[in-house]
């Protein structure tokens, strides 16, 4: 079968695709880059790029051990988000245009960054958010989350505004931060 007939088939096939050669593992921009800055433009429509984006991006978390991953840490600038909070990793969220429309409560939870390797701090954020987004055939769905998944989802949508987890720590805490992933990437030079 041809690559864009596969992705045609995406919805009926989704784990089929999961497994397929066609994916490829995109690289994570690290923190402190300043691409993790940029702001997120809106998806216009969801054509074959999207979707292959997509599987592409669940493939990236997959092999990251992450539960989340947004576009712009795979250095593309659209909203789009992938969420997989399953213990056995089986079960893909794919958010594009998400939007918070609702959100209550707050929660200090621990956070990791896959752009932010090895390191974890306590963030406060709302703990249940009602997000609006298009699934990967456009149709708009609203969602109600909470705990973890609330967080993991506002974690995402930050990075769709150039926003990263070590933002909201201490400037003190922020620059030992980037001094140790600078120092570690200079060794691995
Ligand atoms: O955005 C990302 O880099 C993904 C990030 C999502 C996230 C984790 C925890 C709290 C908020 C947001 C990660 O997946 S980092 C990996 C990680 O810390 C983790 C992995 C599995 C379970 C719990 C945390
Ligand atoms: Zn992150």
């Amino acid at each position: 079968m041809r690559a864009d007939a596969r992705y045609n088939k995406t919805l009926q096939n989704f784990k089929l695709i999961l497994y397929s050669p066609f994916m490829a593992l995109l690289p994570i921009l690290r923190y402190p880059d300043t691409r993790l800055y940029k702001k997120a433009k809106p998806v216009r429509e969801v054509d074959e790029y999207i979707r292959c984006l997509v599987q592409d991006m669940i493939e990236t978390m997959k092999a990251a051990v992450g539960i989340g991953l947004a576009a712009t840490q795979v250095d593309v600038h659209l909203r789009v988000i992938v969420l997989d909070i399953s213990k056995e990793q089986n079960n893909p969220e794919v958010f594009i245009n998400p939007r918070l429309i609702q959100q209550k409560g707050q929660r200090e939870h621990e956070e990791g960054c896959l752009s932010v390797p090895g390191i974890y701090d306590k963030v406060t954020r709302a703990d249940r958010v009602v997000v609006e987004a298009w699934d990967l055939e456009g149709k708009t769905f609203a969602l109600e989350a909470e705990g973890l998944m609330a967080t993991c989802l506002q974690h995402e949508m930050d990075h769709l505004e150039g926003k990263v987890f070590v933002d909201y720590l201490s400037l003190l805490k922020q620059n030992r931060i980037k001094a140790k992933l600078r120092k570690r990437l200079r060794e691995t030079l």
